[in-house]
């Protein structure tokens, strides 16, 4: 089942076999804002966290309806209190199916209530406003699966999230430097949580919101019988905050293909003095959609040395150097979706 099969037509018929193309599908669950939903080309170029613009007028037509709808939020929530710190809603461990005669239409009508990727809990108001991010390219089957989950994993948390794909080699750390900063274009976001396409959580009491540190949600999952693959071990889905998150400079942008990226977040996590925190192993459970490695995904014998030289090039190669250049953008009712050629290796692999 093919998400845009006409995209992937085209990318598979066309010549820039290299051209890793990202769609950053955005599913917010607070903030709801007013858009035609047909694709937005917008132009541009480099990005960095102070620079966030990506410059033209499709984009600034996005910016101003983001501004109104912010403005229109902030009213309509000053009447209603906080959700409570721990939602009513929580069920615990969760029986998980996965039924491959799903289909996303059934995922749209089984969650009416959002709207363009949107959700905000109808009674209070939500004490986090969260941007899910989760690269994937090829994968719709394990994107379908993680939307019809959670959607309502989340709903139940009364909180937010956001969502990528691309072709040729795949650089998942940058691809996540692109979800932060675009999803700071839509609004701006207290948490970041950088999910794998095809993890599932089994526990809602594995909360989709930032703490203090930097937090990893991923203790255990089916495939390894639940336990930490290894100590420092950051893969997976992580939580950091709009601040953390910055102050480390990010992913590094130089991991292309498997391997490597998270531990570089963790040297990087490390070296600015923060720690990194997990939830009890009884609650930060997921199963992982069986897959085979990707082809452009192959093993990034570069790591080793990569990771040698975090400690310094942290400070040039993250959100500062982030260039990409967005496609197009397109409303789902589920998520948004993004498309943004990444560039390719400096150095074949
Ligand atoms: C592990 C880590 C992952 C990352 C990776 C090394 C766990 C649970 N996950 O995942 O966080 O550090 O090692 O890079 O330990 N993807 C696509 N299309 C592709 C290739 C990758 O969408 O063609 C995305 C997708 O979101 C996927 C993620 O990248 O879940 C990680 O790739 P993987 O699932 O092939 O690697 P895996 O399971 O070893
Ligand atoms: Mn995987």
């Amino acid at each position: 089942m093919s998400l845009f099969p006409s995209l992937f037509k085209i990318i598979r018929k066309g010549k820039c076999l290299f051209l890793l193309l990202l769609c950053l599908c955005v599913v917010a669950w607070i903030a709801t804002f007013s858009n035609d939903d047909t694709d937005k080309a917008v132009q541009d170029g480099s990005n960095s966290p102070d620079d966030k613009g990506v410059g033209g007028f499709a984009q600034m037509e996005l910016e101003s309806e983001m501004m109104q709808s912010v403005e229109e939020r902030v009213e309509e929530q000053a009447a209603k209190e906080s959700c409570p710190e721990q939602s009513p809603l929580l069920r615990g461990a969760i029986k998980l199916s996965f039924d491959p005669s799903l289909t996303i239409g059934q995922v749209e009508s089984e969650n009416g209530e959002v709207v363009e990727g949107q959700y905000n809990p109808s009674d209070c108001t939500a004490r986090q406003s969260v941007a899910i991010l989760i690269p994937h390219r090829n994968r719709e089957k394990h994107l379908l699966y993680l939307l019809h989950h959670l959607h309502p994993f989340l709903q139940r948390q009364q909180l937010h999230y956001a969502i990528y794909a691309g072709d040729a080699t795949f650089n998942r750390a940058k691809l996540l430097n692109v979800g932060y900063l675009e999803a700071l274009n839509d609004q701006s976001w207290d948490c970041f949580i950088f999910h794998d396409v095809d993890l599932v959580p089994e526990n809602d009491h594995n909360l989709y919101m930032c703490e203090e540190q930097p937090k990893h949600l991923v203790v255990g999952r089916n495939s390894t019988g639940y336990k930490l693959r290894y100590k420092g071990y950051f893969g997976g889905v992580s939580a950091m905050t709009k601040e953390q998150f910055l102050k480390v400079n990010g992913f590094p942008n130089s991991y292309w293909g498997w391997g490597g990226e998270d531990d570089d977040l963790r040297i990087r996590v490390t070296l600015q003095k923060m720690s990194i925190i997990r939830p009890s192993s009884q609650v930060a459970r997921y199963t992982m959609v069986f897959h085979k490695r990707d082809s452009g995904n192959q093993i990034n014998k570069d790591r080793m040395r990569l990771l040698r030289r975090t400690h310094q090039a942290w400070k040039t190669d993250g959100l500062n150097s982030c260039s990409y250049k967005v496609l197009s953008v397109h409303r789902a009712p589920l998520f948004i979706n993004i498309t943004v050629d990444i560039g390719r290796p400096e150095r074949a692999h």
